[in-house]
């Protein structure tokens, strides 16, 4: 009689592994093998209590499921998003009776020649618990979703013959307390299955130590295998047993700047594996993290392994395009948050180059660690955990330890203190001493030798930097911290629109050598591709499959959109990242190496001239080879004449194509006003020409009697009204950082209410004064409408005066106006092509856009506040034929325009729940809060919240043709 695991609860031992062989390392080997992906019969069942019976061959009855895969996105059970709190209640290491279990049988043909030697069947990840048989006879059971789980199946596989597979996976385990990643819970087999021929002289584990000297250039390297074998690298005429130290003269290093592999093999009389050697050194020296002796800096991202239809089940293709949108963004780190990814994604880092933070499958966030205490019942504070934390540990060293990419191996995350924490990090380092260890949790970095912290203040930050933060209880604790380097293991919460604030973070990286920078939290958005009822796609998120405990959109939180479309943040991130500084000095333009390890060489620049947005002279201009943090002054090019305001734009561009992006490949602009708009003063006190011809007329402006504009140019308006509000974006909802909303609610600033209060005709202008305030509230705005014209132009001058005691800061502060429905198409000369607002603006360059006004918006998971275009000069907004309604301003003014209203926004769940109505709306602003981070971490930095009042907007509006 097999052990079912419903009797015996074998899935809620404190270590769930049985049978499984000793870890070693992923490989690429010519071991004769069976893929075992594909498809797969499979059966869900509500709990364990469902029958063995699928033992001896295909059920019929049964459907097929393509493996890998997760149950849940196979139409099978539902999946769930909670963040910190588990799904079940907390008993560790007991589990809910309703547990679903996912039963898969298949076959697969053994040639006869397998007899001779052992056949291993090897899964790469089941999400939570398997138990496995082979023809009947059960091997054991597995761990660790996010480790492999290697069998023996010698004794019971059939050479020549059929096989039967099968495979029992429960969705809960005692595994489960310790994968309490913030991500969707999804079930099954996610990762690989294969079959393995292990044939006498099969090569076992194998392990590379490729070491550099730096002083020297000397490369070391060291290959260990468990039987007899050879190593072979023809390019460094390597032809060695293995076991010893090889000394290389003058190798070339490998970096993630310049990613140098050697590529070889280890040669058994069993086996050939490939191997890539990457020789480097990592250390903390002098209180630094350095690679090869130069200290190096992280401007990283924390990344999950994710596709939107597949969850955590991701194909090649995926993981290449993330390596490579990495790289075209000059990221240059991924810590793989929070437990190892496909073993592929590590190759694809060691190819391409980035640095990575393996980090281990361990959370536990929700026994709620609260600073030294990790909470009742945590597992990293309880020693009959210790064997199956340590085993992890174990697991994700031996599995990935030779790959040249990773520098730190990570315990895990948001698991707390405990005595566990010791064990992991001792494990780690016996296995290999050649990786820095991290962990976030050790708030007093005793076990680890990188000083880690997530989404710290501004000031923190720089406390740190100073080396000045405050000490532990122990003096000699508060000295072993203060020597070590220091990163954000998270910051800059990618939630919805944002993050703001980038480049502040940035800043005190390039200030503060220790600070030796940080991962954005985080790579992607896990929305879950769905239909709704009338066939549309959107992008699911936590309570969106009907579950009881969930997080709502905070599982979107990424630079990606699901189908990895770069967001905003991501192109600002893009900027802020640059390789390459740029900075206009007397003598020209200052060009800053901000690499830590290679040279200019690879890029070049490319200049544009504009005035008012159109071309007047291009060119470009090699750069110098600057060697790494090193700087230069090229001179400036000679610029034409002009006499509108005129913007220089730099453009640094890869020179020749790379293994990531090909030459032209943009990595950064820089952009300087070289000639201001013209007479901006004369004009602003200009008079105005043309007395008004009759009430209620204001040249082309027709007004009702209570002042307010209703027609322009015989175009019907809803009136302007003044607007303060935005729909909120996560980060005002701050929920873990400080919260906006909430006090934006409670002066009602989301149904403000507007009385003329007087009206004015005066040989120059009609004046209308306006009362806005909300029910309850004594806070108000005043504002003064001053209308007047030209003859030809509409012109309005508004100033705004606060009433009361204001002691929130605005959402925003503008007019909106509704136009036709007719307008479609917008073109502005401004900050564009995309979204900006003033803690996002770098990406954005001055110039001359147009985009439909579909397209000006940008569909977060959550519908909120976006598509701000900043810093326009003018608008003009497509109103048939050649003509356009044109807005224009001597002072640069934002603008958002769309089909719905902010409220629309406001109380959308979904984008589909978004539907275009009979007006466009459009806002123009003379400012809008900034993003911030407070989603998860600080609100909008200082530096950006401007005092508005006493506020004031110019705006001329006119027909004519479009430009
Ligand atoms: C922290 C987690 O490490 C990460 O997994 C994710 O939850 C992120 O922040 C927020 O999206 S938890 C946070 C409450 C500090």
């Amino acid at each position: 009689m097999p052990s079912t695991g419903n009797t015996e609860r074998a899935y809620e031992r404190f270590e769930t592994a049985r049978g499984v062989l000793p870890p070693r390392a992923w490989a690429r080997s010519d071991a004769p093998r069976i893929d075992l992906n594909g498809r797969w019969r499979f059966r869900l069942s509500p709990d364990p209590s469902a029958p063995i019976d699928f033992l001896d061959g295909l059920p019929a009855a049964w459907s097929d499921i393509d493996i890998p895969s997760h149950w849940q996105l196979r139409g099978h059970g539902a999946p769930i998003y909670t963040n910190q709190a588990y799904p079940f209640p907390l008993d560790p290491p007991r589990v809910p009776d309703d547990n679903p279990t996912g039963d898969y049988v298949r076959t697969f043909d053994v040639p006869e020649l397998w007899r001779e030697g052992r056949v291993f069947l090897r899964f790469e990840g089941v999400d939570s618990f398997a138990t496995v048989w082979v023809n009947g006879i059960e091997l054991g059971s597995t761990s660790g979703s996010r480790l492999a789980n290697e069998f023996d199946i010698t004794e019971s596989v059939r050479p020549g013959e059929r096989n039967v597979v099968a495979v029992r996976v429960l969705q809960w385990s005692s595994n489960s307390y310790l994968e309490d990643q913030d991500m969707w819970w999804l079930s099954g087999i996610f990762r690989d299955v294969s079959v393995e021929l292990r044939r006498a002289g099969s090569i076992g584990d194998h392990r590379i130590q490729a070491d550099f000297d730096a002083q020297t250039g000397t490369g070391f390297l060291r290959v260990d295998t468990d039987v007899p074998a050879t190593v072979v690298v023809e390019e460094l005429g390597i032809d060695a047993p293995v076991g010893q130290l090889i000394a290389i003269d003058q190798v070339e290093p490998w970096s993630a700047e310049q990613p140098r592999l050697y590529r070889g093999r280890i040669v058994g009389s069993g086996e050939i594996i490939e191997i890539v050697v990457g020789f480097r050194r990592v250390e903390v020296d002098d209180g630094l993290i350095k690679v090869n002796g130069r200290r190096v800096q992280f401007r990283g991202v924390n990344r999950h392994d994710f596709h939107p239809e597949q969850g955590r089940a991701v194909d090649a293709e995926t993981m290449l395009s993330d390596v490579l949108l990495m790289k075209r963004h000059n990221i240059n780190a991924v810590r793989t948050s929070h437990y190892p990814p496909h073993p592929h994604f590590l190759e694809l880092c060691d190819k391409y180059g980035l640095w990575v933070i393996d980090e281990c499958d361990f959370e536990t966030h929700g026994f709620g660690a609260e600073g030294d205490d990790p909470g009742a019942g945590n597992p990293v504070d309880d020693v009959r955990w210790q064997s199956a934390l340590v085993s992890r540990m174990r697991r994700m060293v031996a599995r990935d330890r030779n790959h040249p990419s990773i520098v730190m191996w990570s315990l895990g995350n948001e698991c707390g203190p405990g005595v566990n924490v010791e064990a992991m990090s001792s494990a780690a380092r016996e296995l290999d001493s050649t990786r820095l260890i991290h962990y976030e949790r050790d708030f007093t970095s005793a076990q680890v030798d990188v000083y880690s912290r997530m989404y710290l203040t501004y000031e923190e930050v720089e406390q740190i930097g100073r080396g000045d933060e405050p000490p532990l209880d122990d003096p000699a604790l508060t000295a072993h911290r203060n020597a070590q380097p220091f990163i954000l293991a998270e910051y800059a919460h990618a939630m919805g629109n944002g993050p703001g604030g980038l480049s502040e973070y940035q800043e005190l990286f390039d200030r503060y050598p220790r600070l030796q920078g940080g991962f954005v939290w985080e790579w992607i958005d896990h929305g879950l591709r769905t239909t709704d009822t009338s066939g549309r796609t959107f992008w699911a998120y936590g309570g969106d499959f009907g579950e009881e405990l969930h997080d709502g959109n905070f599982v979107a939180d990424g630079l990606l959109f699901p189908d990895r479309t770069p967001s905003p943040g991501l192109l600002e991130l893009k900027k802020v990242l640059e390789p390459v500084r740029l900075d206009l000095v007397t003598g020209g333009i200052r060009v800053t190496n901000a690499q830590d390890i290679v040279g200019t060489s690879l890029f070049s620049a490319e200049w544009v001239l504009e005035e008012e947005g159109i071309a007047r002279a291009r060119g470009s201009f090699p750069l110098p080879d600057i060697s790494a943090r090193g700087e230069s002054v090229v001179p400036l090019p000679d610029f034409p004449a002009t006499d509108a305001e005129t913007w220089f734009t730099v453009r640094i561009v890869l020179a020749a194509s790379t293994s990531w992006a090909s030459a032209g490949h943009e990595l950064s602009a820089s952009q300087w006003q070289i000639r201001p708009p013209q007479s901006v003063a004369a004009v602003r006190h200009a008079p105005v020409a043309a007395p008004l011809v009759a009430a209620p007329l204001v040249g082309p402006g027709e007004f009702d009697a209570r002042g307010r504009l209703q027609r322009f140019a015989g175009i019907d308006l809803v009136s302007p009204c003044l607007d303060v509000w935005r729909a909120p974006i996560d980060n005002d909802f701050g929920y873990y950082g400080e919260p906006l909303e909430p006090f934006w609610r409670a002066e009602g600033l989301h149904r403000m209410q507007q009385r003329v209060d007087s009206i004015r005709w005066t040989d120059a202008d009609l004046q209308v004064i306006t009362r806005t305030g909300a029910a309850g509230s004594r806070l108000a705005l005043l504002s003064t409408w001053r209308w007047s014209t030209d003859g030809a132009d509409l012109r309005l001058s508004l100033t705004v005066e606060q009433v009361g005691d204001w002691t929130v800061p605005l959402p925003r502060l503008g007019i909106r106006m509704g136009l036709p429905a007719f307008v479609h198409t917008v073109e502005w000369f401004g900050r564009g092509p995309g979204e900006a607002y003033s803690d996002s603006a770098r990406a954005q360059l001055v110039g001359r856009y147009a985009s439909e006004v579909d397209d000006l918006q940008t569909p977060y998971l959550m519908p909120q506040e976006n598509g701000n275009r900043l810093d326009a000069r003018w608008v003009v907004f497509g109103i048939g034929g050649n003509r356009g309604l044109r807005v224009s301003s001597l002072e640069p003014f934002s603008f958002t325009t769309r089909r719905w209203t902010s409220e629309d926004l406001d109380a959308a769940k979904h984008p589909n729940d978004l539907v275009a109505g009979d007006r466009v709306w459009l806002n123009l602003d003379v400012a809008q809060y900034g993003l911030g981070s407070a989603s998860c971490g600080p609100g909008v930095h200082p530096r950006y919240l401007r005092e508005l009042f006493p506020a004031r907007l110019d705006l001329r509006f006119a027909v004519g043709d479009a430009q």
